[in-house]
């Protein structure tokens, strides 16, 4: 479990709100939203500064100005750490360090940093160490060429550049073995998801905006204890639990991480196989935070994330979790066809989510009793593989009575697949040869 770790790092926010790139009414979101990511960090905040500028200065970022006062007002306070809430290019930072003479990390860093102090799974720790390798191997020149300023410049083929190879080898190659490692845990997995697939479990994956709720879901619906908490990325390894409401189909959840946007590219690559592990869900419930005053623009840019994994055409149900926070005693008088209101941490509004996760994934549950032919063995042994039968009676005639548990449309493929037909007689199900 994540403990909290306080950096005590005395740390200094620059905000800029970048009109060239950035939409108007999404500054003040990202301005709370950055401040919550550093505190998540667990950063000790002691001073920020907030400005506007029409577009990004080639050399420091920041304009001259505005990089002026900011110099001036963290001169002897002691200040460890600036954070600048964009992506910095190497020189753009190393400037910022040499110009403020702390050191200066960018929303990237911040997250790969936020990232790396949550991983706790052998898969998590792999993908975040590659991910930071990734981003230091494109930050390597600037180390070096402070030292180099430092040195005064002594000497181009000194021992600053052969240390500079001898890192960049080091890291190719750590890079290397990091990459091998991951593939081989991946695959161990895929082999956990294929003898998934041969059983009757149906995938279902929690995803959404960091901080919606899906661990709290998540937890609900499987009865686990996994840590949900006001943070951002409090999740970072996926995890995947039974179902254990008996009145739902056979069913994996499975809970991920959280998205947010400008996710660092490095970490998309990094977790790609774990967010291709999507790819074999059957259902995803996109959980939002309703009482999010960006609960839009966050559905859009969690959308345009799926969209770019290739998961727009697995089905999905839209949930606007946190009812409770917008006054919905009764979630289920907001019921639409479109999207279910819960609260996850009230328990609002469950018993509902459920029937619908059940109608996606079986078309409904039967429950009951069917009557099959005695020469219909291949279809009771199958029914006992898949675990669906509860009870078997046989008759005098030679019919055998079995009461099942299974999905609508489990029971119609398999009924189709052996050219049966059905027809009800009053509460029983009646198999014919078709
Ligand atoms: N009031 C209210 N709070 C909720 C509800 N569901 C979750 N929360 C709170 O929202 C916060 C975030 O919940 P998590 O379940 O950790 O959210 P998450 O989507 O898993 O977040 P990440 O793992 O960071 O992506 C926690 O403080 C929860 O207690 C709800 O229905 N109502
Ligand atoms: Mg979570």
């Amino acid at each position: 479990m994540f403990k909290e770790e306080k950096t005590n790092l005395k740390t200094y926010l620059v905000f800029i709100d970048v009109h060239s790139l950035k939409d108007k009414q999404l500054i003040d979101d990202a301005e709370r939203e950055f401040y919550d990511l550093v505190l998540s960090s667990g950063a000790k905040i002691v001073g920020k500064s907030s400005h506007k500028q029409s577009k990004p200065s080639i050399g420091h970022f920041i304009n001259k100005g505005k990089l002026e006062e900011i110099c001036d007002s963290i001169k002897g306070s002691g200040i460890d750490l600036v954070i600048v809430n964009h992506k910095l290019s190497a020189s753009q930072a190393r400037n910022l360090e040499l110009k403020l003479k702390v050191r200066v990390i960018d929303k990237t860093e911040l997250i790969l940093d936020i990232f790396a102090s949550r991983a706790t799974t052998h898969i998590g720790k792999l993908q975040v160490e590659l991910a930071q390798l990734n981003h230091l191997s494109t930050r390597l020149i600037r180390g070096w060429t402070h030292l180099e300023r430092q040195k005064g410049g002594i000497g181009l083929r000194g021992p600053g550049e052969t240390q500079l190879e001898t890192d960049r080898r080091l890291i190719g190659h750590r890079i290397r073995t990091l990459k091998n490692r991951l593939s081989k845990a991946h695959k161990q997995k895929q082999l956990n998801s294929y003898a998934r697939k041969k059983s009757r479990n149906r995938l279902v994956a929690l995803v959404g905006y960091t901080n919606a709720g899906k661990t709290t879901l998540f937890n609900r619906l499987t009865n686990s204890s996994q840590f949900a908490a006001d943070k951002l990325f409090a999740t970072l390894d996926s995890v995947t639990r039974r179902n254990i409401d008996p009145e739902l189909g056979p069913i994996l959840f499975s809970d991920t991480v959280g998205f947010i946007s400008d996710l660092p590219t490095e970490l998309i690559e990094s977790f790609k196989a774990t967010l291709d592990e999507l790819q074999s869900a059957d259902l995803l419930l996109h959980v939002t935070d309703c009482s999010d005053q960006d609960h839009d623009q966050k559905i859009d840019e969690v959308d345009a994330i799926l969209n770019s994994l290739g998961l727009e055409d697995i089905p999905h149900i839209m949930i606007n979790n946190k009812c409770d926070l917008v006054g919905l005693r009764d979630p289920e008088e907001r019921k639409s066809n479109d999207e279910v209101w819960i609260s996850a941490e009230k328990n609002l509004g469950i018993d509902h989510l459920r029937e619908r996760i059940n109608r996606e994934l079986f078309n409904g549950v039967y429950k009951g009793w069917v009557s099959i032919e005695s020469s219909m063995g291949k279809l009771r042994a199958e029914l006992y593989a898949m675990g669906c039968i509860i009870k078997e009676e046989s008759a005098r005639s030679g019919a055998i009575y079995l009461n099942i548990d299974i999905g609508r449309d489990e029971l119609d493929r398999l009924l189709q697949n052996k050219g049966f037909n059905i027809c009800s007689d009053e509460d029983i199900l009646l198999v014919n040869e078709g």
